[in-house]
């Protein structure tokens, strides 16, 4: 680790539960499973804590979309990067050529490259900060035909908890809609990551006529975390 690095004032590194603000002292417990190397310093923004992926389920999740991404899709971006979750995951299989990683906001994409240099896989990943839908167009645009497409986004803050069937229509900031058509301009090879109580009708509206996209469900002590949608030709199996 660079001991030179400086945090931003909106990241931390909690030690202990009396630093943690109240609203996040649900994940505190949760740290080592969010990232089993948090002792080594992991840092997050407080609103980072809602949106990370856990790490067994972040490293499902890369597992499957190594397994199942279309033959000569060897390049991942990853759209909303947040503090690291998956883009470290993807990048510790060493199956991709690169993984491009997008994060608009600065001290969180601080966080994700700190943190991906406590998991050794800097190295691998090109990061960007930025908006995801200009980034795409105006920069990533001559590898949409070798890529795929990973997006975690905001669903709107916890209180997704409260609906019983989560309206993807309304999803802040983006809807599924704004996220699925401006993706799908880049590559078919699309997969998101959203809550477990997602539209099933909603997601299906996007799948074009006779084809079909899986959706899988990651589970921890035996209920679901969340779920992706794998649009475009991912072969899932396992
Ligand atoms: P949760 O329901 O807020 O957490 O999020 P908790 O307390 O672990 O709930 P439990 O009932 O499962 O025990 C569950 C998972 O959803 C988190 O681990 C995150 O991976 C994910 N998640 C939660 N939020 C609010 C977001 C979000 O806004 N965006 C994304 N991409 N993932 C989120």
């Amino acid at each position: 680790m660079a001991e030179e690095e400086v945090a931003p004032p909106e990241v931390h590194h909690y030690e202990s539960i009396e630093e943690v603000p109240w609203d996040i002292q649900n994940y505190w417990s949760q740290r080592h499973r969010i990232f089993s190397r948090y002792d080594d310093g992991v840092w997050l923004t407080d609103d980072a804590w809602f949106g990370v992926t856990p790490e067994p389920v972040a490293n499902k999740i890369a597992t499957h979309l190594v397994e199942n991404a279309p033959a000569g899709r060897c390049i991942l971006v990853d759209c909303f990067a947040g503090a690291g979750g998956n883009t470290i995951a993807f990048a510790k299989t060493g199956k991709w050529k690169r993984v491009y990683a997008i994060e608009k906001n600065p001290a969180v994409l601080q966080c994700a490259k700190h943190n991906a240099k406590i998991y050794g896989v800097e190295d691998k990943i090109t990061w960007f900060e930025g908006d995801c839908f200009e980034i795409l167009k105006n920069q990533l645009k001559d590898l949409a035909p070798y890529s795929v497409i990973f997006a975690s986004p905001p669903w709107g803050g916890p209180g997704y908890r409260s609906d019983q069937v989560f309206n993807l229509r309304t999803m802040e900031p983006y809807s599924l809609e704004k996220l699925y058509k401006e993706y799908s301009l880049f590559t078919p090879h699309v997969a998101l990551y959203l809550p477990r109580t997602s539209d099933v009708r909603q997601m299906a509206k996007f799948v074009p006529e006779g084809r079909k996209a899986e959706v899988m469900h990651y589970c921890m002590d035996g209920h679901s975390k969340a779920l992706c949608i794998f649009y475009g030709d991912f072969n899932n199996h396992s």
